[in-house]
């Protein structure tokens, strides 16, 4: 296979002279293909069978140790003005960071396979799909690419039509994380990772491309690439509403996007269509619509059972690749909270012996196909996607944000996502638990200065008056004990159902100087064990505490000088006199 898009045989070969592969192989994307890499794999110990029988088609990989999660301090944003970046990436002049990878790639694929992977981001007739090739000497990438994205074929053809594509360049190196680099050039659709075999590292088509790059190709073109999972919530009447949520990494995305409605809320249905990213174009009536640009699942596995998340239990009961689970005496995969089962190796591979920490890593992963999970929604692949009525942003904070409450408007709904921070967690490197502003959910994926960001999403009440509502939740407060007051996953539909019955206009709300608080009435607690005073403390909004958040996000604004919209400064001081 080549292709007769000139641009793109010239880059293959100029990749090819820099990093002196065996072989090269582009990537048809057909299930022989897949089941041959597979094969190749299990040969030279990249995967390791897991038990046939009870998980059919099912691998395990286990990464290098130090190579778990994404490396947002080496993640790097190159655009000419560094203040096109903004304060909130690291930043490399364009020729040093080409240069410094130059000298990273060289030669790094000697004895290697060279796979060239044309893939699609989004249904494949979509007008809002975009398309990218990823080079890679990992048959682990190529093998999850297959899984996660649209490639091959179908894609390079797409490609030869659009004459464009985003150029994604990676090795695994030797995985010295001294040598690890992820390097963005927005302004050239370019994308370098260098030494990590790692998920948003590495998998280019994700975070690099339908994120960073696409967050800044979609300024420049009007719409908004998101790190929000995507839903339809089905009432008893048969009515769906589209929900886009933005959280940071392991916040339970995944999980919200393929609830289960629990016992009490009968005919009440949630539908899949994406768990990480929506891409959001306003169509030409002024709705904003959502398409999912990934075809699979990048999930966290630990606590992933039955119980809390039924739908992605099963979607990952066969072909499934898992990386860093640990595994039990029948050679099933394990993990923390998966309610059956005994670890007896862990994820290094070592015997398991209960003393040294999780038997699976706390970031391991499942990557399996979208089209496995029982609840995927018919309109998934829709290539028009699907309207939005809410938006709805959330962090994990133990304390000070309500369980839920509602933005007054458009704007003011900017600066409610502007203004989240949450708890980091083990899906990046560093220490975990510590509160950071992560606005949107978007600090480690916006491909520019967050200033101009926000000053994008504010120009959206100038293009539509149907834009949805804008919401944001918290399903992890805490009282003085440390105790969860709310239960979370599937009840988190009693959320969802009071934030659809905002956008339908069927409930009031009590205005407060933060937005829109429900009734505690509107709230069903209908077989619930939370108490009135439970829901009175999660709903309670301390004015103390607000001023202090406030006064905080207001330095965290100034770091941006005079790329911050002076409409989101307006909206900051409003709420800062409403508090008094
Ligand atoms: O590592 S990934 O970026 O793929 C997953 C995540 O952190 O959201
Ligand atoms: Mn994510």
């Amino acid at each position: 296979m080549t292709t007769r898009l000139k641009a793109l045989r010239d880059w293959v070969a100029e990749v090819a002279e820099l990093t002196s592969p065996d072989r090269i192989h582009w990537c048809d994307g057909t299930e022989q293909e897949y089941r041959k890499l597979i094969d190749e794999m299990l040969d030279s110990g990249t995967l390791l069978e897991l038990n046939q029988q009870s998980y059919p088609g099912c691998y395990l990989h286990r990464s290098d140790p130090q190579d778990v999660a994404r490396v947002e301090h080496l993640t790097f944003v190159c655009t000419r003005d560094q203040e096109d970046a903004g304060p909130n990436n690291n930043w490399k002049a364009p020729a040093d960071a080409k240069e410094l990878m130059k000298s990273c790639f060289a030669g790094c694929m000697r004895g290697r396979t060279m796979y060239v992977i044309p893939y699609c981001m989004g249904p494949i007739d979509s007008p809002y799909a975009r398309c990218g090739v990823e080079i890679t000497d990992s048959a682990y990438v190529v093998a999850n690419m297959y899984l996660m994205t649209r490639i091959g074929k179908p894609a390079l053809k797409r490609i030869e039509k659009d004459k464009t594509f985003v150029k994604g360049l990676h090795s695994t190196g030797d995985l010295n994380p001294e040598r690890r680099y992820i390097v963005h050039l927005p302004e050239e659709l370019t994308i370098m990772s260098y030494g990590s075999g790692y998920g948003g590292n590495a998998l280019l088509g994700k975070k690099c491309h339908a994120l960073r790059i696409a967050s800044y190709q979609a300024r420049t073109e009007g719409w908004l690439a998101e790190h929000m999972l995507i839903v339809g919530v089905q009432s008893p009447a048969g009515d769906i509403r589209y929900l886009a949520c933005a959280f940071p990494s392991a916040c339970g995305k995944t999980n919200l996007a393929m609830l289960i409605a629990p016992e009490s809320q009968k005919g009440w249905k949630v539908w899949t269509l994406g768990d990480d990213i929506a891409w959001m174009h306003l169509d030409k009536d002024g709705q904003l619509r959502a398409i999912n640009p990934e075809a699979g699942y990048f999930g966290v596995v630990p606590g992933t059972n039955p119980h809390t998340n039924k739908n992605a239990y099963d979607t990952i009961q066969h072909d499934t690749i898992f990386t860093n689970v640990a595994v039990t005496a029948d050679n099933d995969p394990w993990w923390e909270e998966k309610g059956s089962g005994k670890p007896t190796v862990d994820w290094v591979g070592k015997p398991y012996d209960g003393k040294n920490g999780p038997a699976a890593h706390p970031n391991s992963r499942f990557t399996v196909a979208a089209r496995q999970n029982p609840a995927y929604s018919n309109l998934a692949e829709a290539p028009e996607g699907v309207p939005i009525s809410a938006v709805v942003f959330g962090g994990r904070r133990r304390e000070l944000a309500p369980l839920v409450y509602q933005a007054k408007d458009w704007a003011h709904g900017v600066l409610v996502g502007a203004s989240v921070a949450s708890e980091t967690t083990a899906a990046a490197t560093g220490k975990v638990g510590v509160v950071r502003r992560d606005p949107m959910a978007m600090k480690p994926f916006c491909g520019y200065n967050y200033g101009d960001y926000w000053a994008h999403w504010l120009s959206f009440a100038k293009r539509s008056n149907k834009l949805p509502k804008i919401f944001h939740v918290n399903w992890f407060r805490r009282d003085a004990n440390g105790k969860f007051l709310w239960p979370g996953y599937g009840e988190n539909l009693r959320v969802l159902r009071w934030i659809i019955d905002r956008c339908d206009n069927r409930v009031d709300a009590i205005e407060k100087p933060i937005g829109f608080l429900p009734k505690p009435s509107d709230i069903d607690l209908k077989g619930l064990d939370v108490s009135s005073a439970t829901l009175e403390q999660l709903l309670a909004v301390d004015p103390e505490q607000w001023r202090a958040e406030m006064k905080s996000i207001g330095e965290y604004f100034a770091e941006f000088g005079g790329r911050l919209p002076g409409e989101l400064t307006a909206e900051h001081q409003k709420v800062v006199r409403a508090l008094g």
